[in-house]
């Protein structure tokens, strides 16, 4: 999977991408991904990526003719190296609410173009012509496009199959198929006793049947006391 970011602030995606998940799949070669510095795609000579609102109103917003100039670059590379056509996805407050099966989506396109938001918004124009896909993390203020990005692209690519090594897997996540999109339970590690505090027996005594059966009891209860929203609605990793 080929992956390309446009952004103002290409080093904010070292740290993220430099280490975990992400880091071993570009190792692995699973997934390749480039960051572009929207700046480079602007004509004038103070390389000017924004301008105020028509109609006045605070802040400033981003120029249709350099974002739109990137993605037409981007894609020309995509389509010189024979990759499938790229969806194209805004980072935006505006955009549909990322969630499991969202990124489960986007992990199965070839080739991505995420673009990343700054100011108090990008012209709807170029929205309309070159963007697909408007995505917001959730309904929180950030400062801007590249978080969300980071978020996901890390939930994405430990949907690549091969992306997740031993140590942990994906069928075991809290919002994957093995729990129903419910929540994980409690866990433990040693040792058996800490602080006065005690280990759950049956977690010590090697019953299996009665440990799967605790589990689900763990689960189900957790998900009622803190995400009831989870218990009505179909698995959304899954339909
Ligand atoms: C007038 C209100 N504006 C600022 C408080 C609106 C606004 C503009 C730009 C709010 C946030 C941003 C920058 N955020 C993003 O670009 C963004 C985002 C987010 O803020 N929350 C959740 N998901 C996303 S994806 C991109």
């Amino acid at each position: 999977m080929r992956i390309r970011i446009i952004t103002l602030f290409p080093e904010m995606f070292d740290g993220p991408f430099g280490a975990s998940i992400v880091s071993r799949a570009t190792r692995d070669g699973l997934v390749e991904i480039t960051t572009h510095q929207l700046r480079d795609y602007a004509k004038d000579k103070h390389r000017t990526v924004d301008d105020t609102p028509y109609g006045g109103g605070a802040g400033m917003v981003m120029k249709p003719d350099t974002l739109g100039d990137a993605v037409d670059d981007l894609k020309q590379q995509a389509a010189n190296s024979g990759e499938p056509d790229p969806r194209v996805i805004l980072m935006s407050p505006q955009g549909r609410r990322l969630d499991q099966r969202v990124a489960g989506e986007f992990s199965t396109h070839g080739s991505l173009i995420i673009v990343c938001g700054r100011y108090e918004g990008v012209d709807e124009r170029f929205i309309e012509a070159c963007v697909d896909e408007e995505i917001s993390i959730g309904d929180y203020v950030i400062s801007g496009g590249e978080p969300a990005a980071i978020v996901l692209v890390d939930a994405l690519t430990r949907l690549i199959p091969g992306a997740l090594g031993s140590q942990d897997s994906a069928p075991s996540d809290s919002f994957a198929t093995g729990l129903d999109g419910k929540l994980q339970g409690p866990v433990y590690t040693r040792p058996p006793e800490w602080d006065g505090r005690e280990v759950p027996e049956i977690l010590l005594s090697g019953d299996h049947a009665r440990l799967e059966k605790w589990r689900k009891e763990q689960s189900d209860a957790r998900t009622g006391e803190r995400r009831p929203d989870l218990l009505n609605q179909q698995n959304e990793y899954e339909d």
